[in-house]
């Protein structure tokens, strides 16, 4: 079974890697990332200046996912940038993700980003639900229209962006639109956190989370629905960009369905979070075992074919 693929005709051994927020703040935990058997990873979202994030607790593990509210906690992009020059790029694609409190500072990145050596794939993540007085990017089609104007004639190179969920045909119309305005927007990835969810726990009859009164994003199996179709939304009405998948993968089945619905590369948050990265050993054992009872023997054999009734 050759679970190898192609990313912006790069090969890569396997289609998995981190979701951005998880396992790759610090240099310890981006190490462990390179060291797993994903085939790429993505740095925790970073902004101009170092942030300590929200109040703790800002994360708690529910049993069907988790929800988060971290507040952008990250070393500032000049940490992210500087493990960029220094890594080994053969050894994984390296994605650095950016979220600037601020279009002028989302400019001013990609200003050093592009000046750098040995950049990694930019992605623009517009869909951070956590940042208290901050809306979300991707729900404001003309903020994110200027957004992606502003990034593609700053940046010059391929590049990406990191949506959050949409629930309407409508709305899947609006952003491909915009979208596919931009040629050098690359790769999209679907979805971020579902963003605002409130968790209550009954016997203490209190919420989970200290930050904005408990509100927070949700992960894992709460989201797999949603985040497959927006996969398959996007892989329809983008057919020049690549899909990456994220949201409610825990084993090779969520993967295999990511695949399905069109995903070249699946992430991995949540699980990753609570399991470590041997969760990618056992994924790509699972997706493995998959594909060999389905007869297929490539990863092509089945991508994007999601059959309809
Ligand atoms: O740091 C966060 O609170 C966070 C971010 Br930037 C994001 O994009 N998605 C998320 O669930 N949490």
């Amino acid at each position: 079974t050759d679970l190898t693929c192609l990313f912006l005709g790069q090969p890569l051994a396997n289609p998995l890697m981190n979701a951005s927020g998880v396992c790759c703040r610090t240099t310890t935990e981006l190490d462990t990332l390179a060291s797993s058997a994903a085939a790429a990873m993505v740095t925790k979202s970073c902004t101009l200046e170092p942030r300590t994030g929200n109040p703790e607790p800002r994360y708690s593990s529910l049993p069907l996912g988790s929800i988060n509210s971290m507040g952008l906690p990250n070393e500032g992009y000049q940490y992210y940038l500087d493990y960029a020059e220094r890594f080994d790029h053969e050894r994984k694609l390296l994605f650095l993700s950016i979220s600037g409190l601020t279009l002028d500072d989302n400019v001013e990145m990609i200003a050093a980003i592009r000046e750098a050596v040995n950049p990694a794939l930019l992605e623009v993540n517009l869909s951070c639900p956590n940042v208290p007085g901050k809306p979300q990017t991707g729900y404001d089609f003309e903020a994110m229209d200027e957004l992606l104007d502003e990034v593609n004639d700053a940046y010059k190179r391929p590049f990406g962006v990191k949506l959050p969920p949409y629930f309407d045909i409508s709305h899947f119309d609006a952003a491909a639109e915009v979208l596919n305005r931009y040629p050098r927007l690359a790769f999209v990835t679907c979805i971020n956190s579902v963003g605002n969810g409130l968790v209550i726990d009954p016997d203490t009859e209190s919420v989970v989370i200290k930050p904005k009164d408990g509100f927070g994003g949700l992960g894992g199996a709460y989201v797999l629905p949603t985040a497959l179709a927006n996969v398959n939304a996007f892989y329809r009405r983008c057919p020049d960009k690549q899909i990456i998948g994220c949201g409610g993968v825990q084993s090779g089945t969520e993967a295999f369905l990511h695949l399905l619905a069109g995903a070249s590369l699946v992430q991995i948050g949540t699980a990753l979070y609570e399991e470590g990265p041997a969760v990618f050993d056992r994924v790509l054992g699972e997706l493995t075992a998959i594909m060999a009872s389905k007869g297929y023997t490539s990863i092509d054999a089945f991508r994007g074919k999601l059959k309809t009734l």
